[in-house]
């Protein structure tokens, strides 16, 4: 039974869309991921998605780039958020893919997060089902302090040695 679906318009976006995988697997989230293209495999895509809205899915998560419609036609069947990765592309390295995705009409929302950010969508995902799911709220609260702690050690470190040593700690890594 999967809470979350993930989709990619090709297996050439699997490098990216795996972080999507990594953070669900972190908070134990069930998945389904499948190589579904809105362009490619019109009708299974769609017979998919329509699927997914008989059964438990709450997300779906969809990254494609170019033309990226991906993300829009799950959203165009689905009636739970649907949250668009624009993956980066060779000729306009993803700018394309971004304004595919983000510019949906009145009606057929998508939720985008930035180009290549599949890390940023799986958080999204996890902070909807959190919302009705405490233990899994407590989770992300305990996310959310170690991230602000890691960044509060960096400051006293940079505060306490200097930019150049920083630095160059930085580059010795
Ligand atoms: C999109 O075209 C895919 O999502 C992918 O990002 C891009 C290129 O696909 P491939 O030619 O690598 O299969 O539909």
């Amino acid at each position: 039974m999967s809470k979350v679906a993930i989709l990619l318009g090709s297996d050439s976006d699997l490098p990216v869309m795996k972080e999507v995988c990594e953070v669900l697997e972190q908070f134990n989230i069930s998945y389904e991921i499948n190589v579904l293209s809105a362009h490619r495999t019109p009708k299974e895509t769609s017979q998919y998605v329509i699927d997914l809205a008989k059964g438990e899915v709450d997300v779906i998560i969809a990254g494609a780039g170019g033309a990226a419609h991906l993300a829009g036609v799950c959203a165009a069947y689905f009636s739970g958020p649907v949250i668009g990765v624009p993956i980066e592309s060779k000729s306009l390295k993803g700018l394309d893919s971004l304004l595919s995705i983000v510019q949906m009409p009145p009606g057929v929302p998508v939720a985008t997060v930035g180009i290549n950010a599949a890390k940023n969508a799986g958080l999204l995902a996890i902070k909807i089902l959190a919302r009705g799911n405490k233990n899994l709220g407590v989770k992300l609260n305990e996310y959310m302090t170690q991230q602000s702690k890691k960044v509060l050690e960096k400051n006293e470190r940079l505060r306490k040695i200097g930019y150049k040593k920083y630095l160059q700690e930085m580059n010795e890594k």
